[in-house]
Order: structure tokens, then C-alpha cells, then sequence
């Protein structure tokens, strides 16, 4: 396809919390670093998103926050946008689905599929809260699941064993909103029959070229049995109102409207602008334009098939060309988890971290093919050692040695060496390699290949060595220095989708701007070109106290937003399980601190005649003459361990509280050597 034009989505995030550095992983970074590639070479492009304002979590977690739903969204809409700002992600516009233009659009779609003949309506049962006097939505239903037994299922999906729900087939449903039976009753809803476009599906995913294999895998397990005729009405009092006569109470069901989000959020870009049936270029001309979907891999239905399928099936719209989705980020090798607060927010994550370094490390970790992790300890040694050592440390050199010996001017140059040749032959090459692995959606190699650049110009500096040149061969050095202020330049340019702030600054030191993608492979810069003095750095060293911060963060337990909490599961030990674990009295003999080891304390002990030597983290708590003669309880089978190069042969039992221990002991002096029960 020779596109005229390129229309980018990310997808819309659900205005219910804040998003973390996962989901920018997923469908914002990659988009962006795309977006910004295409406007550097000159293509017209449009970037699309929005917040996706509806759907049964919204309202969940207003009820859990006694607010409204509105309230919610208008909260996160803004902390989200804000977030995307702040680390420059270059939307054309970024739209609400609770706007009227998203309503307007919304039931025009729907409303075409159901005149047009393509939506039936059929009658179902479903559960209603007869307290409320209201139908339940699938998670707004609990139960006891009947594949694993848990007590706890929702009625989409059973956290503990993973699989889905039919949620009439719980066992014991309880309503989670008044905890009242609930009890099944008729409704009515339309559906989309995806499985007539099942055979218009095929030939679509089977025509498109370079799909991921991970998405294409995905869409042909959907394609071994006959795709599902789906529900696009639901019953709730949040939502887009079904646009039919005798429709109250009924809505658009949340995964119909928001992909056409897309569409209402392009009109609201046109009418803001003054041109308001320019939406219309974009969506309507099927040939011209190329529609990429950038989304996280849990989405991969409803954009690769469910979406295409219902504006295929509405006439007017175009198809995604592609979509790119990407795999799952992990956080410290785990998933990222809410609750736990194991996550790192963006809005937060931006109050102590520069984009740049939150972009460089997040593109050189994309789940692309495969699921990624974030480790803090990672993030320091990449910025450190590639974003500083190499890339800011050759950019730096070359600008200053040429303030101090060139008068701050690009020198001229004489006839180039071979080596002078080969590291401009990379140039050359540059933008082009860059470019190509940016269209075949390889964001990670695209940038390891700007990287490999500025470490051959290092190379190349560190071999040829001005500074002796300055002296021998003055002519010489010049042309050194040009080739090297050349590839300052060329880096420049195909850093920007990936490190736009460093660009910005970049070009300041360099003197220039508004260079295009198709320039930097030439010769940038003309002998005699002024260029900054003194330069500054472009990107800081991150120390270990910033890293150790970040994983202090990780383990603490104030959450950043109010997240509505579970309950904790208890967990239990067995009988037998708690019995193998030996408890005993024991009587300390002795007692020392140990020499380096602050906390430690080493005890000697008698458990019923026998010595023994435990190590014990007390030191800043007791004295060590205070525990002689007292009882304590100790782990008696404790596997050994070394510590400090001492041997503890068990662990003493105390009660901690913050900063403070309490050790335990006995009522009343018993002998050592008693089992604890
Ligand atoms: N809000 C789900 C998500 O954020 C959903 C995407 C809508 S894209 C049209 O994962
Ligand atoms: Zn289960």
C-alpha cells in the first residue's frame, strides 16, 4: 500500500485510574515514536486517541469511591492527558467518549447496522438485583465458580483459576452491589452476528502483509470455530443510550462504542481546527488511507476483528491496515498489580524522572514479540551507560572540542580517509535503516541502531584522537572534527521520535532545526557553521539512591490513588504444615555484637542441654548483657544459614512493629528445651 495519508489510534485508556508505565509500553510510546517518524519525513499524518468513559469499571469504582461516574472519569481524563503530556506523547487529539460528538457518532453507527438490516435482537436471560430493582453487569455479580469452586468469582472471569464465567451458572450468586440473590429474568438485547463476517474476516487478516506472528496466531485460534454472534446493547444506567424508540434503560454496550471513538475524536479534531467534514478524509477514503491500531494484546480482538468487522459491515469506514500490538510489560519480574501497588505510575513516575530517560529505557524494553520487564537497576545502567557514556558523551566531545579549538565553527575538511568514508557511509545509511525498522513497527532495533552509530563515531573519536591531531596534523584534526560534528547532526535528526526532548536541545547546541528525515543522511553542516561553546550535557547519570528510592517505593504499601482494595485472601497452613515447624524455649547464655554488623546481635543459647548459636537482627533494640538469663522462643528446625560468616542455627520469635521489636518469652521461667504448641 502507497498510503496518502496515515491515521494512528492508541487505544482509548478506561478513565478508572491512572495508567502505568505498562500500558504506555503497550500502545502510547510505540505509536508516538511511529507518529513522530512519519511527520519527520514528511508524510500526513493524524494521531488519534482518547479516554474511554464508559463500561461497568467506571462505575465500579465510583461506587467503591462513593462519587459519580463522571466525577471519576473527569478526574482521570485529566491525570491520564496530563501524563501523556508530560512525557510527549504527540496526539492530534485526545478526546473524552462522554462527549456529545462521541453520543452523536456512536448512535449514527448503531443505527446504520440496524437499519441497514445487521443487528438482531434476541431474548436472554440475565441476573437482576431485585433490591436495586436493577439487571446486573457480568462483574457486578459474584459467586462461587463452577469450575474451581472459589467463593470469590466475578461473574466474567474467576480471578483464582482464570477461566471465564457465564455468570447465570455461578453457584450462590450474590448481587456485589446490594448482596441480594439475584435472580435471572428476561431482557432483551441487539447483537452483531460476527459470525456472518467470519469469511470477510478471513480473507481480510489473511491479505494484510507483516502482521506480528503473536496477533496473527491469535486471530486464526479465533477462526477454529465459528465466531460468536456479540451482545452491543447491555443493560445499565451508565452508557450511550440505545438510539431506538421503547430503549430506556438500555445502552451501547462499552466495546461497540469506544473503538468508534476513534472516529468521534477525529471529528472533534476537524471541528476544532475549522474544517469540520475533514474527518471524513481520513475515514472515508478507504485507498488513500492507512489505519494503524496501536494497542496492548488484550485488545487484539476487538481491533483486529470485532472493529473491522463492524465498519466493514457500516460501509462507510476504513479498515486497520495493521495492528501492532504489543506483548505484556513486567515489573521487577511480576505482573503489574494495582492492588499491591506494584506499579509505576506515569503521572507519578514524571514528578522524579526525565521523559527522555522514561522513553530511552521503555523503548529498549518493548514487549514487542515477546513480554518485556522493568527493572529500576536496568533503567540506571542503560541511561548510564548508553544514554550518557556513549551517545550524550560523543555529542558533548566533539561540540566542545571544536568551542575550544575551532573557534566554536564547524572546521573544514580535507579529503577523507577510508575511515572518515566508512563512518559516513553509516550515516548515509542511517535515516534509511532507522526509518525501515520504524515502519515494520521494530521500535527496539530501530533505536539500538541509532545507538550502534554514535558507538562507531565513538570508536572513531577515541582512534583518530584530536587532541594529539591538534598538534601534529592540524589539518587533519579539522577534518576529524567535521566528519564528527556530521554525525552530531545526522544523530539529531533520527533521535526525535524516540528522545524528543533531547532533539530539541540537541539541535540548540547544534544550531539547527526543523531538519527532516530524508536530509540526514547528507552532509548537515557546512564548514564555518557556528555552533554552541560550551555545550551542556543532554541527559544526567542516575545515582543508586534514585534506584534504591524506586524499589523502596515498589515495597511500600501507600498506594498512589485511592484504589479500592480487596480483601486480603487469608492464607492458610495446614495442620500438619504449621506442626512441621519446631518451636522450643531456650535459655540465652550468652550474648555479643558482632564487629562491622550493626544489627546483628550473636547469641548463645541452651536448648535443653544443648548449645546452640542463633544470629539475630536485635542489635539496635537490646543490650547484649540484658538477654542473658532470659527465655526466648526460637525456630528450632531452621535450615542453618551463614550470615556475616557466623552460622545461626535458627530464629528467635519477636513481635515488630515500624522500627521497634518486642522479643517474645515466657510468662513465667520455664526450663529450655520445651516445645511450643
Ligand atoms: N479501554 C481497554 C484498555 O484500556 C479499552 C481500550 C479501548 S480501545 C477502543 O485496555
Ligand atoms: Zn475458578
Amino acid at each position: 500500500m502507497n498510503p496518502q495519508r496515515y491515521l494512528v489510534t492508541s487505544a482509548l485508556p478506561y478513565a478508572n485510574g491512572p495508567i502505568h508505565i505498562g500500558h504506555v509500553a503497550g500502545a502510547y510510546l510505540p505509536a508516538d515514536i511511529y507518529v513522530r517518524y512519519l511527520r519527520a519525513s514528511g508524510r500526513e499524518v493524524l494521531y488519534i486517541c482518547g479516554s474511554d468513559e464508559y463500561g461497568t469499571a467506571i462505575t465500579e469504582t465510583a461506587r467503591k469511591l462513593g462519587k459519580t461516574a463522571l466525577e471519576v472519569a473527569d478526574q482521570y481524563h485529566a491525570v491520564i492527558r496530563d501524563g501523556f503530556a508530560a512525557l510527549g506523547i504527540s496526539f492530534d487529539n485526545f478526546s473524552r467518549t462522554s462527549r456529545a460528538v462521541h453520543t452523536e457518532t456512536a448512535q449514527e453507527f448503531f443505527t446504520c447496522l440496524h437499519d441497514k438490516g445487521l443487528l438482531h435482537e434476541q431474548s436472554t436471560q440475565q441476573l437482576y438485583d431485585p433490591e436495586l430493582g436493577k439487571f446486573l453487569a457480568d462483574r457486578q455479580v459474584r459467586g462461587t465458580c463452577y469450575h474451581c469452586g472459589d467463593e470469590n468469582a466475578a461473574g466474567d472471569q474467576c480471578e483464582k483459576c482464570g477461566k471465564d464465567i457465564e455468570p447465570l451458572k455461578l453457584v450462590n450468586p450474590r448481587s456485589a452491589l446490594s448482596g441480594a440473590t439475584p435472580e435471572p429474568r428476561e431482557t432483551k438485547h441487539w447483537y452483531f452476528p460476527l459470525g456472518d463476517w467470519q469469511p470477510w474476516l478471513k480473507d481480510y487478516i489473511g491479505s494484510r502483509q507483516g502482521w506480528r506472528p503473536h496477533v496473527l496466531g491469535f486471530c486464526e485460534s479465533w477462526f477454529t470455530e465459528e465466531l460468536r454472534s456479540r451482545a452491543v446493547t447491555r443493560d445499565l444506567d451508565w452508557g450511550i443510550p440505545v438510539p431506538l424508540p421503547d430503549h430506556e434503560g438500555k445502552v451501547l454496550y462499552v466495546w461497540f462504542d469506544a473503538p468508534i471513538g476513534y472516529i468521534s475524536s477525529t471529528k472533534e479534531w476537524a471541528a476544532q481546527r475549522g474544517t469540520p467534514d475533514a474527518w471524513r478524509d481520513w475515514w472515508c477514503d478507504k485507498e488513500g488511507t492507512k489505519l494503524v491500531h496501536f494497542i496492548g494484546k488484550d485488545n487484539i480482538f476487538f481491533h483486529a476483528l470485532l472493529f473491522p468487522a463492524m465498519c466493514e459491515a457500516h460501509g462507510d469506514y476504513v479498515v486497520a491496515e495493521d495492528v501492532p500490538a504489543n506483548e505484556f510489560l513486567n515489573l521487577e519480574g511480576q505482573k503489574f498489580s494495582t492492588s499491591r501497588n506494584h506499579a509505576v505510575w506515569l503521572h507519578e513516575a514524571l514528578e522524579r524522572w526525565s521523559p527522555d530517560d522514561l522513553r530511552y529505557y521503555l523503548t529498549t524494553i518493548l514487549p514487542e514479540n515477546s513480554d518485556g520487564d522493568w527493572k529500576w537497576a536496568d533503567l540506571r545502567e542503560r541511561v548510564n551507560g548508553e544514554l550518557n557514556d556513549n551517545l550524550g558523551n560523543f555529542v558533548q566531545r566533539t561540540i566542545k572540542f571544536i568551542g575550544q579549538y575551532c573557534d566554536a565553527q564547524v572546521p573544514v575538511a580535507g579529503e577523507f580517509t577510508p575511515e572518515d568514508q566508512a563512518l559516513l557511509d553509516t550515516l548515509a545509511r542511517l535515516p534509511g535503516e532507522v526509518g525501515a525498522l520504524i515502519e515494520a513497527y521494530e521500535f527496539k532495533r530501530a533505536l539500538r541502531t541509532v545507538l550502534a552509530a554514535t558507538s562507531e563515531a565513538n570508536g572513531y573519536f577515541q582512534h583518530q584522537a584530536p587532541w594529539k591531531l591538534r598538534r601534529d596534523d592540524p589539518a587533519r584534526c579539522a577534518t576529524v572534527l567535521h566528519v564528527c560534528a556530521q554525525v552530531c547532526a545526522a544523530v539529531s535528526v533520527v533521535l526525535g521520535p524516540f528522545l524528543p526532548n533531547a532533539q530539541t536541545k540537541l539541535w540548540a547546541l547544534l544550531n539547527l532545526h526543523g531538519i527532516t528525515w530524508d536530509q540526514a543522511g547528507a552532509s548537515l553542516l557546512t564548514a564555518g557553521h557556528p555552533l554552541v561553546r560550551e555545550p551542556e550535557a543532554l541527559f544526567a547519570k542516575i545515582t543508586d539512591e534514585q534506584v534504591e528510592a524506586e524499589a523502596a517505593r515498589l515495597t511500600s504499601p501507600a498506594s498512589p490513588e485511592p484504589q479500592p482494595e480487596p480483601e486480603p485472601e487469608p492464607k492458610y497452613v495446614t495442620y500438619d504444615g504449621f506442626r512441621e515447624t519446631q518451636l522450643m524455649t531456650a535459655t540465652v547464655v550468652a550474648a555479643e555484637r558482632i564487629p562491622k554488623a550493626d544489627k546483628l546481635l550473636k547469641l548463645q543459647l541452651d536448648v535443653g542441654g544443648k548449645p546452640r548459636q542463633i544470629l539475630a537482627g536485635i542489635a539496635q533494640h537490646y543490650q547484649p548483657e540484658d538477654l542473658v538469663g532470659q527465655t526466648i522462643i526460637i525456630v528450632a528446625n531452621l535450615e542453618p544459614r551463614k550470615l556475616r560468616g557466623e552460622v545461626s542455627e535458627g530464629m528467635l520469635l519477636a513481635a515488630t512493629e515500624d522500627e521497634d521489636v518486642v522479643i517474645l518469652t515466657t510468662l513465667r521461667p520455664v526450663r529450655s528445651g520445651l516445645e511450643v504448641r
